[in-house]
């Protein structure tokens, strides 16, 4: 295992080689403990907004490190269904943002009859059923390498690995919704909006909608998450929440999720209406 990584991390081969979880590696990783290290949490350097971006893998193929941009290496993607964390593609168009846990709330926006309800992270987690599926999120723009091959096209030259498996685990915003007693039925609402806390340098977040009859069906199963694969969401996934849309592209599921509105209109946010756009 060290020797696969190369002098480089060698956790994710430590989580795919899950056979050496025993009793009796850990028994022997003991006798060579020198100490422990301090997880100390990165300092912003002033100039340069990516600079509490986690580290990553070596392992991954990148396309760019600001923001990062990196596929799921060729020879790990089929090597089980679900991809390990450390090895999901990730797509960020800005930095990623820290947030502070204890500030932290969830704001519902109900546009239509102006009120505003906040949840803490605790009450997202414990008020309602707690759900896990498997959701595939696939960047649209996976395989755009090919299509260039044939037309000039614009965008992140992806291969075809921007499409990854994990488990979510999280809370249905339906259910959510109906608590804040949202009514499904009335016809003012027609989207379902989504903010991030990630920003550019003049303020502007991420932010995306679907459809309202996606979050309000009973089979949608938009969710949202506060694990992948069991474990917090990590940093690059939209730690501490993102909403899950499955069926639709991963430009919806908003990571680092920090409100939800309801209006009579789509997002406003450069990726709703430009990017990620069927014209
Ligand atoms: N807040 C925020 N959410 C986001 C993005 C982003 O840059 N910021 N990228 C989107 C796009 S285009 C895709 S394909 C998926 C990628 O999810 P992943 O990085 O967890 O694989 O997240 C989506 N959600
Ligand atoms: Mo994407």
């Amino acid at each position: 295992m060290i020797l696969a990584g190369a002098g480089t991390s060698i956790e994710p081969f430590w989580k795919i080689y899950a056979v050496h979880h025993s009793a009796e590696t850990f028994k022997l990783l003991e006798s060579y403990r020198i100490g422990n290290l301090k997880q100390e949490k990165k300092k912003p350097a002033t100039d340069d907004p990516f600079s509490l971006d986690p580290d990553r893998s070596s392992l991954l193929t990148v396309l760019t490190r600001k923001p990062f941009n990196a596929e799921t290496p060729k020879e790990l993607s089929v090597e089980n269904l679900i991809t390990p964390n450390e090895f999901h593609f990730k797509r960020n168009h800005l930095p990623v943002p820290h947030v502070d846990i204890e500030k932290f709330e969830l704001e519902i926006i109900d546009e239509i009859n102006n009120k505003t309800h906040k949840f803490k992270l605790d009450d997202i987690k414990t008020k309602y059923p707690v759900h896990t599926i498997p959701v595939t999120i696939q960047c649209s723009g996976n395989k755009r390498k090919s299509m260039n091959d044939y037309e000039p096209v614009q965008g992140l030259m992806w291969d075809v690995n921007a499409i990854s498996t994990a488990e979510w685990t999280g809370v249905k915003l339906a259910d959510i919704l109906a608590d804040c007693k949202i009514d499904f039925d009335d016809e003012r609402i027609k989207h379902v909006q989504f903010e991030g806390l990630d920003a550019d340098p003049v303020g502007a977040r991420y932010g995306a909608s679907v459809p309202k009859e996606k979050v309000f069906d009973k089979k949608g199963d938009v969710l949202i998450a506060f694990q992948m694969n069991g474990v917090d969401i990590p940093l690059d996934h939209g730690f501490p929440l993102r909403v899950v849309v499955p069926g639709v592209i991963g430009a919806r599921s908003v990571k680092w999720l920090s409100k939800v509105v309801l209006s009579n209109e789509e997002s406003k946010s450069h990726w709703q209406q430009n990017d990620y756009k069927g014209k």
